[in-house]
């Protein structure tokens, strides 16, 4: 049978956080899913496509990594797909509560396990939140993100 894991987040853009993540899930399962959030009432930087375009560049070389939206329960996504394990970097303790709250909610939900990845200690203070504000302020990011997003919050940011 195919394993198959959810790398689930906003994305908005992606990082070098969420990439390392992801490509570690990527030699752990068959096939890995990128789901990212629609949030009707948080209005991000990015378009949700501009987003799903950016991670399918960036993940293209995995070879083994699919990327789609989703909105409403992270669950039924999983439901809907035979997705039986979510895939998540732990930053640090701060995230922890959180991340507890809703693997045990989840697994209440539907019986999906959620395996937290302790993330590489390079990217432990890394979020799409603080690269926008650096970006944003004419902060260089460019290691802390891939070229492809570098680019686009560039182009982003200085068009009015
Ligand atoms: N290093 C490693 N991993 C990182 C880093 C980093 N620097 N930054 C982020 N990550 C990982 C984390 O695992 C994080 O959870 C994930 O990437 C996504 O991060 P973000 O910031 O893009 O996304 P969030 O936190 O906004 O995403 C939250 C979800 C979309 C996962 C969550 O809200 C959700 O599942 N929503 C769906 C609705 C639902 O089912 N709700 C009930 C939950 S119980």
């Amino acid at each position: 049978p195919v394993r198959r894991a959810v790398c689930p987040g906003s994305f908005d853009p992606i990082t070098n956080g969420h990439l390392d993540i992801i490509e570690r899930a990527s030699r752990l399962y068959d096939t890995v899913h990128v789901a990212v959030m629609i949030n009707k009432s948080k209005k991000g930087l990015f378009a949700v496509d501009e987003r799903i375009d950016l991670i399918r560049q960036v993940t293209e070389a995995f070879g083994n990594v699919e990327v789609e939206a989703f909105h409403g329960l992270l669950v039924d996504f999983c439901k809907e797909r035979d997705i039986p394990a979510i895939v998540k970097g732990l930053r640090a303790v701060s995230d922890f509560d959180y991340e507890l709250q809703m693997a045990q909610m989840n697994n209440g939900l539907s019986g999906v396990e959620t395996l937290f990845v302790p993330t590489n200690p390079t990217y432990s203070f890394l979020s799409s939140s603080l690269v926008k504000e650096v970006a944003t302020w004419g902060g260089d990011v460019s290691h802390l993100v891939p070229e492809a997003v570098d680019r686009a919050l560039a182009e982003r940011l200085t068009k009015p």
